[in-house]
């Protein structure tokens, strides 16, 4: 098994994901808001572009959605939650479908379409990836969200410790930035202590919002693997 690293949603080509498996990673926060979201039983998340997408979807069904999501890091008017995963409470979401638009993650996610599989990932799930990972046995791309098109830190550190725990179950063979990823997550375990240099850690910081740091850097807290396919992220 192969496995290599994009370092943000802009650098997404559809050569480099098609037949892959792809884990897609925006640890601060989309993905660790899916992963709670549907860790607290939500039924699926609709991962969209656009606020105006957003509102398409909830005028033209009879279904009751609620709606997630950020711009510049807050919560959009008209919409149920922020991009805040304390918010998505198993009081909040069980038995809900969630209509999702975020800066970075959801175009990630939507960019990833042509992938064999789709898995969304983060530090709160690391090891429930690395397994399916293992279980799938196909060449792997991780897709870090990243922040506005750049690099983030703290993509970059998930994927490492994602790695981490693929080479725990299995053998696999590293692009130079998969082997540097994982190097740079293997001298800060602690994660904080780095992720903390992330320009986007510094904005949320700033929000007061650092109970939302703190949750999303936890390690394997959750053991589901939600995929996105057909649309939604089951
Ligand atoms: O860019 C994104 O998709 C968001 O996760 C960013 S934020 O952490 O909610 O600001
Ligand atoms: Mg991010």
């Amino acid at each position: 098994m192969k496995i290599d690293i994009i370092i943000s949603a802009d650098d997404i080509k559809k050569e480099k994901i098609e037949n892959k498996t792809v884990i897609v990673i925006d640890m601060l926060r989309a993905t660790s808001v899916i992963v709670t979201a549907m860790n607290n039983g939500c039924v699926g998340v609709i991962p969209v572009l656009t606020v105006e997408d957003a509102s398409e979807i909830v005028k033209n069904s009879k279904e009751e959605f609620m709606l997630g999501g950020e711009r510049n890091a807050l919560k959009i008017e008209g919409f149920h939650y922020s991009n805040s995963p304390l918010e998505y409470t198993r009081k909040s979401i069980e038995g809900k479908t969630l209509v999702m638009t975020t800066t970075n993650g959801t175009k990630a996610i939507k960019g990833c379409i042509g992938a064999n599989n789709i898995l969304i990932g983060s530090m709160l799930n690391a090891k429930a990836i690395a397994s399916r990972i293992v279980s799938l046995n196909k060449d792997v791309v991780i897709v870090n969200a990243g922040t506005y098109g750049e690099f983030s830190i703290d993509d970059f550190l998930c994927s490492g410790y994602i790695i981490d725990n693929i080479l725990k179950l299995a053998e696999a063979d590293l692009s130079d930035i998969a082997v540097t990823s994982n190097y740079i997550y293997k001298n800060n375990e602690d994660i904080l202590n780095f992720i903390k240099y992330a320009n986007h850690y510094k904005t949320i910081m700033k929000l007061g919002l650092s109970a939302d740091l703190e949750y999303c850097c936890q390690k394997d807290i959750i053991d589901i693997v939600p995929e996105y396919k057909d649309g939604v992220i089951l």
